[in-house]
């Protein structure tokens, strides 16, 4: 991460505004959760563990640890963190098991909704000189049995050159990075962006303790991220990657798909790399 003037980012201040995020837009009510499915998920759950303190013969030292480290991913507000890098990928693959569209993959704890809505040909908002190779990207949105999507939107968000995301990280303006983009009428969109680098989740809290313990790694290979929709169609949130990157082979969150790796060319008359990814919507 390069030196800043400004304030640091901190575990604890990305934590915060993740768990804040989060709690603003909540897909269902809690207490919706069916009675049966509680007591069948949770009573497997907590056999597994059994199961494994039984097998692992585990000690009151890790019990303490296990607590205690528990206890700080709540204070340090990781909890959106730690599931989305460690369980949203299997959600994900469930959910996303029936669909014959463009690959979905995880969320994560970073999408903020409503952000700036600009025409098909547009550049994200960023800074005067923002850092990175400037990136367009391009394509169609089409639903699976071919026809044109107009009017589809494309919400995209990514980290910048640094790793930080505007909104989660201090001194970066409010929507950097971050835009709505309204497909043309034949489902067309073309986005200047620059090329995100990787990320590293934050080491100074929980997770980057358990990290530690574990001796793990910390990062995520470079991402863009979308959440692609029509009218009629199922949205899909999913993220690209770039072939070669750092980590696409072991990304901490498990997220990468084959189908979601882009290989941009440089520009032939112009700084910079271009791609094109078409993205097909499964039909509501
Ligand atoms: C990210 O940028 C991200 O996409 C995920 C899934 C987890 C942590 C940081
Ligand atoms: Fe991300």
């Amino acid at each position: 991460m390069t030196d800043t003037t400004t304030e640091q980012a901190t575990a604890a201040a990305s934590g915060a505004a993740a768990t804040e995020q989060f709690r603003s837009r909540l897909r269902t009510d809690a207490a919706g959760v069916d009675t049966k499915r509680v007591d069948t998920l949770v009573t497997e759950l907590l056999a597994a563990a059994h199961d494994i303190i039984r097998r692992h013969e585990v000690t009151y030292a890790e019990y303490d640890a296990l607590k205690s480290w528990l206890i700080q991913v709540g204070e340090d507000g990781e909890w959106p963190l730690f599931l989305d890098v460690w369980l949203e990928h299997a959600v994900e693959e469930v959910a996303g098991a029936s669909r014959e569209g463009s690959k979905g993959t995880i969320e994560g704890p970073y999408y903020v909704p409503d952000s700036p809505v600009l025409p098909a040909e547009s550049a994200l908002p960023m800074r005067d000189g923002e850092d990175g190779t400037a990136l367009l990207f391009q394509g169609r949105v089409r639903s699976v049995d071919g026809t044109p999507l107009p009017g589809a939107t494309i919400e995209m968000w990514h980290a910048d050159n640094d790793g930080l995301y505007s909104q989660f990280a201090p001194g970066l303006p409010e929507w950097n990075l971050r835009g709505t983009i309204v497909a043309d009428d034949r489902g067309g969109f073309r986005i200047r962006t620059v090329q995100p680098a990787p990320y590293q989740i934050p080491t100074d809290g929980a997770c980057g303790k358990l990290i530690d313990a574990a001796g793990w790694h910390a990062w995520r290979p470079a991402h863009l991220h979308l959440k692609v929709s029509a009218p009629g169609h199922q949205l899909i949130t999913t993220q690209l990657y770039f072939e070669g990157g750092e980590h696409v082979a072991d990304d901490i969150a498990t997220a990468v798909k084959p189908e979601l790796i882009l290989a941009p060319t440089p520009v032939a008359d112009g700084d910079g790399r271009e791609v094109t990814y078409d993205f097909v919507l499964d039909k509501a």
